[in-house]
């Protein structure tokens, strides 16, 4: 590594495998932004590549020391190839993220290292002993291979104070984040955690159950930073109302602010139980939340320990339509006791309702989840490509379904609440948002429907206790450049090659053994 100019580290998160209900919004999550903000303030030169807003440059990758990839697991698959591809060309790479929290060992087959939980402490002590080339032993979070074994060093305590975390340096994605609907939207993260525990859920296994809160100085010192008439905000907080006292706190700065931010977040649909609260939320700007209604079957929302009740998810309903806050009411499909008729029951009160919009997604078990546990163990789970966890397809046995049911049951959800007569219902009511995002929502169901074409016929011929293992191959072709790198600081070896080969022809679409 030269001594004349600085480091360099490259982040990347790669992009979705598929179409899914979100394609539209190519916004970052805040994990490469933060550490590689932290990294520009160690002296490093960093740049944050959002494959979803450019293609990867691997001329350009191949100027890094070393590179660093975030993954969720419906990416996984992906960044498994690139960094195979990125190790192939002789630069070490560290892999972060919930996926890889949960499966280090798997990760570990494609890169050189792993930071499982937060990053913000571990990374800068793990990239002070790689420099230094010291042992690995006292590095948290790490896991890495040693004498040809795999090591876990333990996870140490997750930040306490947020507050000491710095903004994200939004300039380090080559440019910025696209604007959406005409709108550039800026994510930030106000809290960390859910109390709750829903048992499909990975956010407490990676964040916790005990919630971290930033102060409400510390986030209005940030918003300050952005301009209130261009930028809309997405809190990224799971549970954003989760502490009411502190969320009447943050809201009461904001409108003392006279911020004129529109901003979207998630919260649960208990909420509604503080009506005050709803309506400080409405003065405060909020212009659209995100629930996780899930399901409107008790048996459900007891299954998965939602702890909500249907009688909740209606109050919220109307509570927040009373204050003009947009609904994106959010449904999962394939609970243990979900059938096709109360399925359509489901779809059939949404489009009755009063939510804006919605989405109707398939149970997916996700590493580091009970649900995952629980059916793996019981042999339930039929597709592990993790390319497929993206909820938009069933990837396990539902119990009183076929996975080709239940995955119609989703395709006709979204089709029913998107079709020519709810649009018209919407422009008949001068929901003009609400039709737009409508319109967005059918032409993306066409698209799912024509990409996912094979997946379909795979599904149709599949018979209900069917044993063989399917692989949909989703990867597309990278392009590598000549040049080679050599790096002492890490070994290679050129079967990542060989590994990505055999699987790089986009016409080797199914693959049954
Ligand atoms: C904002 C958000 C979105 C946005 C933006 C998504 C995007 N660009 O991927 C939108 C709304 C579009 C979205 C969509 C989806 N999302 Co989302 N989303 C989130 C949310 C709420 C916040 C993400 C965030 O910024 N977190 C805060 C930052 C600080 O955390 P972080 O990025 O994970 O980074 C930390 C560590 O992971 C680690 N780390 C991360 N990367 C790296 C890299 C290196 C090198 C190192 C060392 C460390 C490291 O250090 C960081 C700092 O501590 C999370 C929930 C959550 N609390 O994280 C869900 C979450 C990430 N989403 C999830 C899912 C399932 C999806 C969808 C599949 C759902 C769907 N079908 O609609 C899609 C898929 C999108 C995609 N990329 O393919 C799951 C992923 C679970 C999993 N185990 O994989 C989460 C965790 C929610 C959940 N309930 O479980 N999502
Ligand atoms: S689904 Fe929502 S309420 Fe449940 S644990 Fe996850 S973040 Fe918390």
């Amino acid at each position: 590594m030269s001594t004349l100019k600085k480091p360099k580290i490259i982040f990347i998160e790669p992009k979705a495998p598929n179409l899914h209900i979100f394609s539209v919004f190519v916004i970052p999550r805040l994990g490469t932004l933060i550490l590689g903000t932290i990294m520009q303030k160690l002296g490093w030169e960093v740049e944050v590549i959002l494959e979803e807003n450019e293609e990867i440059d691997f001329e350009k990758v191949n100027q890094a020391d070393i590179v660093g990839i975030s993954t969720i697991t419906s990416t996984a698959t992906r960044a498994f190839s690139i960094a195979d591809q990125i190790r192939n060309m002789g630069i070490p790479v560290i892999m972060g993220g919930p996926h890889v929290t949960f499966l280090p060992e798997e990760a570990l087959e494609h890169c050189d290292f792993v930071i499982r939980s937060e990053g913000e402490k571990a990374l800068p002590i793990f990239i002070e002993h790689w420099m230094n080339g010291k042992n690995f032993d006292n590095v948290p979070n790490l896991s890495y291979r040693k004498n040809g074994h795999i090591i876990h060093n333990p996870i140490i305590e997750l930040i306490t104070d947020l507050d000491s975390i710095p903004y994200p340096d939004f300039a380090l994605i080559n440019n910025g984040i696209k604007r959406t609907f005409g709108y550039q939207i800026v994510p930030l993260q106000t809290s960390r955690g859910c109390p709750f525990d829903c048992e499909f859920c990975s956010v407490t296994g990676m964040f916790g159950r005990k919630i971290r809160y930033r102060s409400t100085e510390n986030i209005i010192e940030e918003l300050r930073q952005y301009d209130d008439k261009k930028n809309v905000i997405f809190f990224y907080d799971d549970n954003f109302t989760a502490n009411r006292k502190r969320a009447k706190a943050l809201l009461n700065a904001m409108i003392k602010e006279k911020f004129s931010f529109k901003w979207s977040t998630q919260v649960r649909a208990d909420v509604a139980k503080d009506p005050q609260l709803v309506n400080l939320m409405h003065r405060a700007g909020c212009e659209t939340v995100f629930i996780g209604f899930e399901s409107l079957d008790p048996a459900s929302l007891l299954e998965m320990k939602k702890c909500q009740s249907v009688e909740q998810i209606k109050q919220a309903i109307k509570a927040f339509n009373r204050n003009r806050i947009h609904v994106h009411g959010m449904f999962v499909f394939g609970f243990e006791s979900d059938t096709e008729k109360k399925i359509t029951e489901t779809i059939k009160f949404v489009n009755h309702s009063r939510i804006g919009t919605a989405q109707f997604l398939i149970l997916t078990p996700l590493p580091g989840t009970v649900t995952f546990n629980k059916l793996k163990a019981a042999g339930r789970i039929k597709f592990f490509d993790w390319a497929l966890y993206d909820a938009h397809h069933a990837v396990f046995e539902p119990k009183y379904m076929t996975i080709e049911q239940l995955q119609r049951a989703q395709i006709k959800g979204h089709q029913s609440f998107y079709s020519v007569r709810q649009l018209l219902k919407r422009l008949i009511r001068f929901e003009t948002g609400e039709f737009v995002i409508g319109v967005y929502a059918r032409r993306l169901n066409r698209n799912w429907k024509k990409r996912n074409k094979i997946w379909m016929k795979a599904l149709e011929l599949l018979k209900p206790n069917f044993d063989f293992k399917i692989n949909i191959d989703v990867r597309q072709l990278i392009k590598l450049p000549t040049q080679k790198k050599s790096n002492d600081h890490i070994q290679t070896t050129n079967n990542y090659r060989d590994k990505f080969d055999k699987f790089s022809n986009p016409n080797q679409l199914i693959k049954a053994n």
